[in-house]
């Protein structure tokens, strides 16, 4: 079976509906086909600051949500980034294999960093694609399912790939991006231009919010002064985001919703949105409640995951050091 890892940050109390259709729900169906390893990426979190408890914390209620999504440890191996040294080991192989100009040009650098302030941001905030290129890397991954915001940083991985091999022999599977056309980029209910972000949370539909507040979210979403519920991105954004979360909530085509809704209201199309977010919603919230409530269940999944997790990718790190001209005896 062809191999994925993917991970995805504890950066926020809940995901959002982005990180669910732009990458976990592909998660879960390559269960059935692939050999799959999924992180909670803690390491890639601390790049701005977090508080230690909170962020703990949120680790946990990420692997519940994995869980709760369907993520099944019997047929995937779930686990913590910092539970596995070896991430960091060959991220810094990676770093001193990429040029300082490669690493300014990623534009989620520039992005985060002017929101922040460039003086202010950490260098690990710098080198996170590094560190991804590393995670990615060290499971010998054919495929990485995520959003389209990570095309870039996947390229990086390729080149970096590619460059360690042409170097010292091949060593690494050169992986390629997993991303569905369809659901590549969620947009933002209030700013339907803007990518549906943790850093913009005004706007997002979180998994685990209480579903009024989604709901009354969803009713106020920005849509245009038109009437017509038509599949249009460049001058109906917001109502085009609204089709397409709708779409892909209830698993119709976009074609035949316009159809459905051909004479109707937007109140009408928000409404049925809300159903759908709502039907959803509980039954995860309720599965989340359930992993919350034994904690001690949870970090077992979670360390025999990190074992799995070591057995390939320390292999890997030997592999590299001793390439590199690290390893001793
Ligand atoms: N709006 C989105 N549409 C489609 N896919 C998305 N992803 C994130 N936002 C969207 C995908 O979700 C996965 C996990 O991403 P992450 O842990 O890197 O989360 P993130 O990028 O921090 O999430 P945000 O919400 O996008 O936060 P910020 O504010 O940091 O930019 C990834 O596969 C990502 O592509």
């Amino acid at each position: 079976k062809p191999r994925v890892l993917s991970g995805i940050q504890p950066t926020a109390d809940s995901f959002h509906i982005g990180n669910y259709l732009g990458a976990l729900r592909q998660w879960v169906r390559m269960q059935d086909t692939h050999e799959c390893f999924y992180s909670v990426v803690d390491l890639h979190a601390i790049t701005v600051e977090q508080d230690p408890a909170v962020l703990r914390h949120r680790t946990r209620v990420a692997a519940a949500q994995l869980l709760a999504l369907g993520l099944d440890p019997e047929r995937c191996t779930l686990f913590v980034q910092s539970q596995v040294p070896a991430h960091t080991q060959l991220s810094w192989v990676m770093e001193c294999l990429t040029g300082f100009g490669e690493a300014s040009r990623m534009t989620q650098f520039k992005d985060k960093s002017q929101r922040g302030g460039a003086d202010r941001s950490s260098v690990g905030l710098f080198t996170y694609p590094i560190l991804q290129a590393a995670d990615i890397l060290a499971y010998q991954a054919d495929a990485v399912p995520v959003g389209e915001d990570q095309r870039q940083h996947l390229e990086l991985t390729r080149n970096l790939a590619q460059r360690f091999n042409a170097r010292y022999g091949p060593t690494f599977v050169v992986p390629e991006p997993y991303i569905l056309k369809s659901t590549a980029k969620i947009y933002d209910l209030t700013e339907p231009r803007a990518k549906m972000s943790k850093s913009l949370p005004g706007g997002t539909l979180d998994l685990l919010a209480p579903v009024k507040a989604s709901v009354k979210r969803i009713k106020s979403a920005v849509t245009d002064t038109e009437r017509e519920i038509r599949y249009d991105e460049e001058n109906k954004p917001g109502v085009s985001n609204l089709l397409g979360l709708l779409s892909e909530l209830r698993e119709v085509p976009i074609p035949a919703l316009e159809q459905e809704y051909a004479g109707r209201g937007y109140g009408d199309l928000k409404s049925d949105l809300a159903a759908a977010f709502v039907a959803f919603a509980e039954p995860v919230q309720a599965r989340v409640q359930e992993y919350l409530t034994d904690p001690a269940a949870l970090d077992k999944v979670l360390d025999l995951g990190a074992q799995r997790a070591r057995q390939v990718a320390d292999v890997t790190a030997a592999t590299v050091y001793e390439k590199v001209g690290l390893a001793v005896g």
